[in-house]
């Protein structure tokens, strides 16, 4: 409403809602309205082509959707395409009916209008003919949401949990599990240059490893709010809901990395808890099964032994960025009321037992989670000393992976 040259209400603006002309000017309000236009679309484009040189990134800027690299992403793409190309023909005789009639039958041209109100035999046609085009659709999109359903007679399953704001995977056969998380790279360019990461926000600091060829049944939960687990060149999103499981299956016919995101506005940081996939050869997934299995008895093993002040500090700040910047931030004030600060924080820098606890065991009914469960006696001995030791705390006390192994 309202160009630049008037306010609302006054003569103009009557003028115009009786669309009339003004102070006897026939073409003002035209003349302003095609000008107001032709203002609009020139910002318009002026913004879209100041948003052009802003990287590589926008490149892949598509107005369709991927056809993506498993029979289901196939097989949705192909049906979208199908169906739009029927609608597109349909668009076409329905549009190119009315456009002759107008045209041939104007007025101008002589024609009556016809005065009839009722034909039985065109309202069973246009009923019919729409009835008949909606069951042939239905066919073939029956068909794919069955072999979507279908997950049985897979070759392997992994469990995909979303916490609010990471997603964690076990894999049951091959008892790997790991939380995976933005990458700490992302997070920085968060604050920094977000142009400056060729996947900015859609990379991991761990990335689910899945065999080529391979049916993958992947169970999907969440551990305390709805999120979706969404990859666009798989063709699947489906909400991973506290309490229930969601059963979804893929199988990727070519090796790649293939990103996607939580597509479920889960809370904060619901934008920053992406997921990458990378499809690779089944001996090359093995090979990762195997590296995955001697990290983790490193890790075990090094737990067993103490640590010097430096490797936990550095350690858990790595810790620290990853898993509780996000809501505790980077430089440890906070978000208050709802996240505190951990710079001055009464439980970080009280009693190491009440600290411990916090950590460990979260406060139920509060986004802190309990971390026992999801890092290891060196991560929290490491992120515990670090918030005592760092972000502007200096109690100089550290915290060895046994205490957090007796304390379990
Ligand atoms: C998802 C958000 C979130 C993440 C991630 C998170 N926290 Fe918290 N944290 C909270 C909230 C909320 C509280 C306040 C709980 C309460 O009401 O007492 C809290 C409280 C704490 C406290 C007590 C602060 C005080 O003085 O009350 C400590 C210590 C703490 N967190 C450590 C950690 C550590 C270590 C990590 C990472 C391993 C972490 N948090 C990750 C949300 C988070
Ligand atoms: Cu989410």
């Amino acid at each position: 409403m309202g160009g630049k040259q008037s306010g609302p209400g006054g003569a103009a603006e009557a003028g115009r809602r009786e669309g009339q002309p003004v102070n006897g000017e026939p073409m003002a309000l035209d003349d302003r309205l095609c000008r107001g236009w032709v203002h609009r679309a020139s910002r318009a484009a002026a913004s879209l082509a100041a948003l052009l040189p802003l990287g590589a990134a926008h490149a892949a800027w598509e107005l369709n959707m991927p056809r993506g690299v498993t029979l289901i992403s196939r097989e949705a793409y192909d049906q979208h395409m199908l169906m739009l190309w029927w609608c597109v023909g349909i668009g076409v005789v329905v549009f190119g009916a009315m456009f002759y009639s107008m045209i041939r039958h104007r007025r101008a041209a002589g024609h009556a209008a016809a005065n009839f109100h009722h034909n039985t035999f065109a309202e069973i046609v246009w009923t019919v003919i729409p009835v008949i085009i909606l069951v042939l659709m239905a066919i073939p999109a029956t068909r794919a949401l069955i072999v979507m359903e279908d997950t049985s007679e897979a070759d392997m399953t992994i469990k995909v949990t979303g916490h609010q704001w990471k997603w964690r995977y076990e894999y049951l056969e091959d008892g790997v599990d790991f939380f995976s998380n933005l990458a700490p790279e992302s997070r920085e360019a968060i604050y920094t240059d977000a142009y400056s990461r060729e996947h900015y926000l859609l990379e991991v600091d761990k990335e689910v490893v899945l065999p080529v060829g391979q049916k993958v049944r992947i169970l999907l939960t969440a551990d305390d709010v709805i999120h979706a687990w969404w990859v666009p060149a798989l063709g699947m999103k489906k909400d991973a809901i506290p309490g229930f499981i969601n059963e979804l299956w893929t199988r990727i016919d070519a090796p790649g990395v293939y990103r996607g995101q939580c597509a479920e506005l889960c809370g904060k940081d619901h934008g920053y808890m992406p997921i990458v996939v990378r499809a690779v050869p089944s001996e090359e997934y093995a090979a990762w099964v195997g590296e995955h299995h001697a990290a983790q008895a490193e890790a075990a093993q090094a737990a067993l032994r103490d640590w010097t002040p430096d490797e936990l500090m550095a350690r858990g700040e790595e810790i620290y960025i990853t898993a509780c910047a996000a809501c505790h931030q980077q430089n440890g004030q906070g978000l208050p009321p709802a996240f505190p600060a951990i710079t001055g924080s009464p439980i970080a820098t009280g009693p190491l037992d009440a600290h411990l606890d916090r950590v460990m065991n979260g406060k139920p009914g509060t986004a802190m989670a309990a971390f026992a469960e999801q890092l290891n006696d060196s991560d929290l001995a490491a992120v515990i000393t670090f918030q005592r030791n760092a972000l502007g705390n200096d109690l100089g006390d550290i915290v060895q992976p046994a205490d957090i192994r007796a304390a379990r």
